[in-house]
């Protein structure tokens, strides 16, 4: 069984078409959907309201803007679950995702499984701008000393919540990428790359800000202090 842990701010576009996606999907092992919500005001919660009745929806608002690593950390504390699959709430990761982490969850040799953008059979969104792609691909050969994964960036994967909850005390998640720190931090930790084909979010624009970027660069070298110091 699994938990998807789904973090939102001002997703009232995206998220009813994604959980009424999931719920289409009819997966036996999905135990239940946790958000955690950001947003200041209700819209995003007010739209998942036609589903209350069709899934079960854990739904944690906390009304200010806290940060995204913050919230899948929150998330992943609430599940239920052996297995906790995150994924973006704004429709850039097919929920197809969820039947090929499945697969490998029988594995018990694993603790995280990627969506990985970067291996055969994933693709980055062709509409997604340069600068973004660059950064993206410049991020993850900069903490290729750090992790061996091939897209440690990836707002995609699944942990093992054993795995999660014995290494939670050594986290200190800031800005986005709360992947990369799972494969740091959990010793040895064994993963497997599944192909993601990431496309463009469905409507409205990136959450991420410079502030954000530059939180990410001061993650990295507070995760290399980690790993080396
Ligand atoms: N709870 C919460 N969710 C966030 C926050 N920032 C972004 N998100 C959500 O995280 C997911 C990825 O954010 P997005 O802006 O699409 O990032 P991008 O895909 O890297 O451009 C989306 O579902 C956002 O709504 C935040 O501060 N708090
Ligand atoms: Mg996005």
């Amino acid at each position: 069984m699994f938990s998807l842990i789904i973090p939102v701010y001002n997703e009232s576009e995206n998220l009813p078409i994604l959980v009424e996606d999931i719920c289409r999907l009819g997966i036996d092992s999905l135990q239940e959907i946790i958000i955690v919500d950001d947003s200041e005001d209700d819209s995003t919660k007010n739209s998942i309201k036609p589903f209350l009745d069709k899934v079960s929806i854990n739904y944690i608002h906390r009304r200010q803007r806290l940060g995204l690593a913050t919230a899948v950390i929150e998330g992943f504390q609430e599940a239920k679950s052996d297995w906790l699959i995150c994924m973006d709430g704004d429709g850039s990761h097919p929920v197809s995702m969820l039947a090929s982490f499945e697969k490998s969850m029988n594995d018990a040799a694993l603790d995280v499984l990627v969506g990985s953008r970067y291996i055969a059979g994933g693709a980055l969104a062709s509409d997604w701008p340069w600068y973004r792609r660059l950064v993206s691909k410049l991020f993850c050969l900069f903490v290729r000393p750090l992790t061996a994964v091939s897209d440690s960036m990836s707002g995609c994967f699944a942990v093992r919540k054993k795995a999660f909850l014995e290494n939670a005390p050594t986290f200190s998640p800031i800005g986005y990428k709360i992947l990369l720190e799972l494969l740091v931090k959990i010793p040895e930790v064994k993963f497997k790359e599944v192909p993601l084909c990431f496309s463009q979010r469905m409507k409205g624009d990136s959450k991420i800000t410079q502030k954000i970027m530059l939180e990410s660069i001061c993650h990295i070298y507070k995760l290399y202090k980690f790993k080396y110091l």
